[in-house]
């Protein structure tokens, strides 16, 4: 991984006519926007199949003013950057699932949710990102949905939502929570059932695995 200097970097003549599912939407708000219930002019998020040098090349021309992000694509589906990734790292427990990558602009965010799959350690190879975990007893004042679409995921469709007005319970419930930014090299874990949410600070690429 420590080959992967820029997103350009991982454009090979093996990776470039790849398909991939590119989620474009606006900057710093979740995919969950909709589910808020609220007027939102920013944009709604949308998901596309596009060649992995389309997606590439859309980072690079700054033509698209929102956020676009290859999200939680499972490592098997573009091999060519398979052997770059070495995991299970040594002595760790075994992988619940084959990693996945994380290749984004700018100001995607991943909004607050619970991973069913296990303990989750996300590897920053790129670029910094804002990672906040809550533990499980907070999830009274994170507004988890009931919406099978979202299942396990906050309806809070921003980061901000400590201030907003129309979250009372997270801005005055939420007692323990932990936050960090992860640089190039920077691991965080992730407590199997710990909600989390992450917001990237510049063009990111992680890698996350879950572990049983
Ligand atoms: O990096 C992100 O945007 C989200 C990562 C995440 O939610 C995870 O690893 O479970």
């Amino acid at each position: 991984m420590t080959k992967w200097k820029s997103i350009q970097s991982l454009l090979t003549d093996e990776t470039a006519d790849m398909l991939v599912p590119v989620e474009l939407g606006p900057r710093n708000v979740g995919y969950n926007i909709k589910a808020d219930g609220a007027d939102w002019d920013g944009g709604q998020w949308q998901r596309l199949e596009t060649r992995f040098k389309l997606f590439v090349a859309l980072l690079e021309s700054g033509q698209w003013s929102g956020a676009a992000y290859v999200s939680q694509l499972n490592i098997d589906e573009i091999p060519p950057l398979k052997a770059d990734v070495q995991l299970p790292i040594p002595h760790a427990p075994d992988l619940a699932a084959p990693p996945n990558l994380w290749i984004g602009s700018a100001d995607t965010y991943t909004p607050i949710h619970r991973d069913i799959l296990g303990h989750n350690l996300l590897f920053q190879v790129l670029g910094s990102k804002v990672v906040r975990v809550f533990p499980p007893s907070e999830k009274p004042f994170l507004y988890i949905s009931e919406e099978p679409w979202l299942r396990n995921t906050s309806l809070i469709p921003f980061d901000h939502g400590f201030d907003a007005d129309r979250w009372p319970r997270f801005r005055e419930g939420v007692k323990v929570w932990y936050e960090a930014t992860i640089e190039p090299g920077d691991a965080v874990f992730i407590p199997k059932g710990w909600y989390h949410s992450v917001r990237a600070l510049e063009e990111s690429i992680s890698v996350n695995s879950w572990f049983l």
